[in-house]
């Protein structure tokens, strides 16, 4: 569901590669019709999404509300990448390389975390594991195809001139929705519901690919050697002296590295990652436009915002 969005094409693209034949596309009735992978769309009506027996969504929180409810009646399994579903207790929030087997314990729908959660809460797990987190504190450096396609399109079609950073979420006055989303959604994912994280998300000029720069504070020392050694083996997390946006695209891992002491904080480390699921790196052409980058409204768009990330946020 959503297969014509940012993060539903991907999707399409990775079931067909991976050799998953016996797949229904859906979107709205604006995109149904659309021709992908050789199938055509379905529009998405309480109806059509029944008899099914598991259903991806990727479209935004609203609509999931929506249409989730009528998939699992109809006796499908929803994997919802939307936020809509992510904090309610009895579903499950998964990362399989952290917490998979929650997603056992479903109740027919199971959340796929915030795009910036996910990559986070990979590097996390381990560290805590050896040294008991503390405190995290986490900057984002969030790339425009997390906001959707149509935002994607408007930063390649704008002069580089006019790039600029943007703060596009929901504010509460003190927080953005996705400061808080990455606090709420990493305690979950960790079951640490008391863990002090501050976050603090910006979204960048870059098409694809987020970054984020992550202090931590441990209640055991750990030496920058040894958690380089652990992330080293961490399941979908990729050790790389300096992590790029570009160097994660196209690929399965969250990549890691600047670790390093924080000589200001008690067993301090810090660290920089990123991660990102984007087939097509190539470059892409660039026209003269630009309008609201900055407006806080700017994506709350009908386009349900993705990131593209391995795990589909
Ligand atoms: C964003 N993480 O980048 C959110 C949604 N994908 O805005």
């Amino acid at each position: 569901m959503g297969a014509t969005g940012a993060v539903g094409r991907v999707v399409v693209q990775l079931l067909a590669e991976r050799g998953f034949d016996d797949v229904h596309l859906f979107a709205s009735a604006r995109s149904a019709g659309t021709e992908l992978v050789g199938r055509v769309v379905e529009e998405a009506t309480p109806d059509s999404l029944g008899g099914l027996d598991l259903c991806l969504f990727s479209v935004g929180a609203k609509a999931s509300r929506e249409l989730v409810p009528h998939a699992v009646r109809g006796g499908a399994i929803c994997v919802d990448k939307s936020a809509a579903f992510r904090l309610e207790d009895g579903v499950p929030l998964v990362v399989p390389e952290v917490n998979g087997e929650r997603a056992l314990e479903h109740e027919g729908v199971i959340a796929n975390p915030n795009c910036c959660a996910i990559p986070l809460a990979l590097v996390l797990k381990p560290l805590h594991e050896a040294a008991g987190l503390r405190a995290v504190r986490v900057a984002t450096y969030q790339s425009a195809s997390g906001a959707g396609a149509q935002r994607l399109q408007r930063l390649l079609d704008e002069p580089q001139a006019q790039h600029d950073l943007a703060m596009d979420w929901d504010f509460d006055g003190e927080e953005f929705e996705e400061e808080s989303k990455l606090r709420e959604e990493t305690r979950k994912i960790l079951e640490l519901p008391e863990l002090p994280l501050s976050a603090t998300c910006v979204r960048v000029p870059v098409p694809v690919g987020h970054a984020e720069s992550v202090w931590i504070e441990t209640a055991e020392p750990l030496d920058p050697t040894r958690a380089r050694e652990l992330l080293g083996r961490a399941a979908s997390v990729r050790v790389e002296d300096f992590p790029t946006p570009g160097l994660a695209a196209g690929g399965d891992e969250a990549l890691v590295g600047r670790i390093r002491r924080d000589p200001a904080a008690e067993n301090g480390l810090s660290q920089g990652r990123s991660a990102e699921r984007d087939p097509d790196r190539r470059a892409r052409p660039v026209a003269a436009r630009r309008r609201g980058l900055n407006r806080p409204d700017s994506a709350r768009n009908p386009q349900a915002g993705g990131c593209n990330s391995r795990y589909v946020p």
